[in-house]
């Protein structure tokens, strides 16, 4: 029975939860684990005392999806004194001496948000809407979370390179309530210039868009309406996709559990693994306007989202 540590972050979205489903039922007893599954309710000093509970239980295998980046060295060296290898799972650490984890396994926040940013300069230029005319809120997820700060770069980047204006960036912190307090306000200060919402998760647009609407503003597509963008198209934000509601979703995948599984099989036959290991991505939206995006010299497709690609999608 092998026992695997798995500290989380905690349930603030409808990804982190199928992120949670994925790790649960791939470490179960009848695959032959021992699963000490904490949720640290979002916050690192939570996720600390459960690393150190893991390594009093001498678990035989940590696994950390790190809250932010930074302040794992401490705990990271203490995981590496006792002897249990740590796998990252999602978002990364920052730390001074990567030989503090064995292997991370996640997703590229930065080509996610270089992603949007080719499909709102593509949407604009087919539908003849100058640079000067795209003003931009950003509702950003956790502060110094890998996901927010690549989805931020992504943006910026953009912004920089196609001359919008970025009027409002705010942390939404991933969630739904936060996400619509924040399109509140930002609304309050600046409605009538608002023309892309860009929600760094799918939990953010969800409220986003219920105070767009509550403030008398429509989202869609359409001359005059908010274009909502989001990241991770989990089964409820590609169903607001399919309506309109979102124009486009990023796609972020939370199933790492059989990923991790097969760095763990490898580690356990003594084989050497990857230091890093990126997940493919795909992107969706809710027309067929930009049907592919490049970066870095890459071509990544655009799928418009229908019912049957919903149906059939894993998460
Ligand atoms: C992304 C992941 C983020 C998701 C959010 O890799 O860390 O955390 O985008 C989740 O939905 O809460
Ligand atoms: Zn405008």
């Amino acid at each position: 029975m092998i026992t695997v540590g798995f500290s989380q972050v905690g349930a603030e979205s409808d990804w982190r939860t199928a992120n949670s489903e994925s790790m649960k039922s791939t470490f179960s007893e009848k695959n032959g684990y021992k699963l000490i599954f904490d949720d640290a309710q979002q916050k690192q000093e939570n996720q600390l005392t459960a690393i150190r509970n893991f390594i009093q239980q001498e678990v035989d295998y940590i696994l950390l999806a790190p809250v932010t980046e930074t302040g794992w060295d401490t705990v990271l060296q203490e995981a590496k004194d006792a002897g249990i290898p740590v796998i990252i799972v999602d978002r990364m650490v920052d730390v001074s001496d990567d030989s503090l984890y064995t292997t991370w396994i996640g997703t590229d926040a930065l080509c996610e948000g270089r992603k949007a940013a080719e499909w709102l300069n593509g949407f604009a230029e087919a539908k003849g809407i100058a640079a000067s005319d795209i003003h931009i809120a950003d509702i950003q997820g956790t502060i110094g979370s890998t996901a927010q700060i690549g989805r931020t770069k992504g943006l910026e980047e953009g912004v920089d390179k196609y001359g919008w204006d970025l009027v409002a960036q705010q942390t939404g912190e991933f969630t739904q309530a936060k996400g619509q307090e924040v399109m509140e306000s930002i609304l309050k200060q600046s409605g009538d210039d608002i023309d892309v919402v860009y929600c760094e998760n799918d939990n953010e647009a969800f409220g986003a868009i219920d105070a767009i609407k509550a403030a008398g503003y429509e989202v869609g597509g359409e001359e005059g309406q908010i274009l909502v963008m989001s990241f991770d198209t989990t089964n409820a934000g590609l169903t607001d996709t399919l309506s309109g509601k979102i124009i486009c979703d990023t796609e972020c995948n939370p199933l790492h559990g059989p990923r991790v599984e097969e760095i763990i099989k490898k580690l356990e036959d003594g084989k050497d693994v990857e230091k890093k290991a990126y997940v493919e991505e795909e992107m969706f939206a809710y027309d067929d306007t930009v049907k592919s995006v490049k970066v870095d010299d890459k071509d990544y497709d655009v799928t418009k989202i229908t019912q049957e690609i919903l149906d059939k999608r894993a998460y």
